[in-house]
Order: C-alpha cells, then sequence, then structure tokens
C-alpha cells in the first residue's frame, strides 16, 4: 500500500485508500485503536476472537483498513481468517441456522432495548456478519452453535498474520475475511478506517 509520510495524517490516509481502492465514491470513518483506561474491548491490551466489523449495522463496512503509528513491544498480531474457507467446515444443520436471520447484534455494552435488528450470519454471496462478543443469542440452541463457530474460528489457521511495524497497513474486505488479534504488551497505536464504497 503506497501510504501516506504518515498514517496519522488522517487527510493522507483517507486519500491513499481511495485511490486504492480506485473510487472517490468512499465514505470513511476512522478512529485511533490503542489503549485507554476504560472503553471497548478493542481500546485495551486483550486479545479479540475472529470478527467482522460492524455487525450491529443495517450495512456493516465493506473493507477494513488498519495502519500502525507505533507496535507494541510484545505480542498485539492482527490475523485474518478466510470467511470462505469456513464453510465446508461448518455442519449442515449449523450453516442452515447460520444463514436464518434471527441473529442479534448489540454494540458491545448496549443492553437489550438496543439490539438491531436481527440479520444472517452467512448471507449472500458469501458475506459473513460475526463477532461472538457483540451477540445477543435467542437461545440456547444458537448459543451452542455460536460457540460452535467460535471453536471452529480458533482452530483455524490464520490466512494472514501481520506483527505489526511502524507504518505497515492492512486493507481488507469485511465481507468476506475475519479478523481478530493477539493480546499485547506495551502502547500499540493502530489507525482503523471503515469503508463503505458505493
Ligand atoms: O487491534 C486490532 O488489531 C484490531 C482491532 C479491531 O479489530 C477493531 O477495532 O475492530
Ligand atoms: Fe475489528
Amino acid at each position: 500500500m503506497d501510504l501516506p509520510e504518515t498514517v496519522d495524517a488522517s487527510d493522507s490516509w483517507q486519500n491513499s485508500v481511495r485511490k486504492l481502492i480506485g473510487s472517490d465514491k468512499v465514505t470513511v470513518h476512522h478512529w485511533r485503536i490503542e489503549p485507554t483506561q476504560a472503553g471497548p474491548l478493542a481500546h485495551t491490551r486483550r486479545s479479540m476472537s475472529a470478527h467482522t466489523d460492524g455487525t450491529h449495522l443495517p450495512r456493516p463496512p465493506d473493507y477494513v483498513a488498519l495502519g500502525c503509528i507505533s507496535p507494541p513491544s510484545f505480542g498485539g498480531a492482527t490475523f485474518l481468517l478466510d470467511g470462505h474457507d469456513l464453510i465446508p467446515k461448518l455442519r449442515v444443520g449449523m450453516a442452515a441456522a447460520l444463514r436464518e436471520p434471527r441473529w442479534y447484534w448489540r454494540l458491545p455494552g448496549a443492553d437489550r432495548t438496543r439490539l438491531a435488528a436481527p440479520r444472517a450470519v452467512l448471507a449472500e454471496f458469501g458475506r459473513i456478519r460475526w463477532w461472538r462478543f457483540a451477540l445477543w443469542p435467542v437461545d440456547g440452541v444458537q448459543e451452542s452453535v455460536a460457540d460452535e463457530l467460535d471453536t471452529i474460528l480458533i482452530q483455524q489457521q490464520p490466512s494472514v498474520k501481520v506483527e505489526w511495524t511502524s507504518q505497515c497497513a492492512l486493507l481488507f474486505d469485511n465481507a468476506r475475511m475475519l479478523h481478530g488479534r493477539e493480546a499485547f504488551d506495551g502502547s500499540r497505536v493502530l489507525r482503523r478506517a471503515h469503508l463503505w464504497v458505493n
């Protein structure tokens, strides 16, 4: 990726991403991801299980870009898993359950009153929407399917594993690739962009 001088300069970061995708019709939302005193899981030093971003949104971002502003002193690799590799590993009943539009997502920390409309985990064209942490299971059966899927994901060999160094960046299809990260020590600052292409 042709990175700007510093990924901290958000304007040039957005423009680089637009150029890379080859479209001006890209909506970009970006954040700094770094450990803070309190806040969502992304803003801790803890690991994050394989997920897609924006599970609670009617339209999750099409792409996610991550760029390293400052690497951690230990750990903190980000990994990608190909959702398409998962499909043949699912039991027939499990795949059917994941295709039903009855999975409720919430913003982490939000309660039941703030659940988004239910969606399918596996949608048309191989699209996947998944984060165990943000799921509000409707019943015990759904909960055990969810745990089974997370177990499969943990056993899956990552397609890509990035040990961050400064200025390193990663851009991936958020409908196809799941991502997660390992726990880390020290301060680790990433820039994260969500992209919607029209
Ligand atoms: O810290 C990372 O490597 C990824 C963070 C992440 O997945 C997120 O913020 O959604
Ligand atoms: Fe994420």
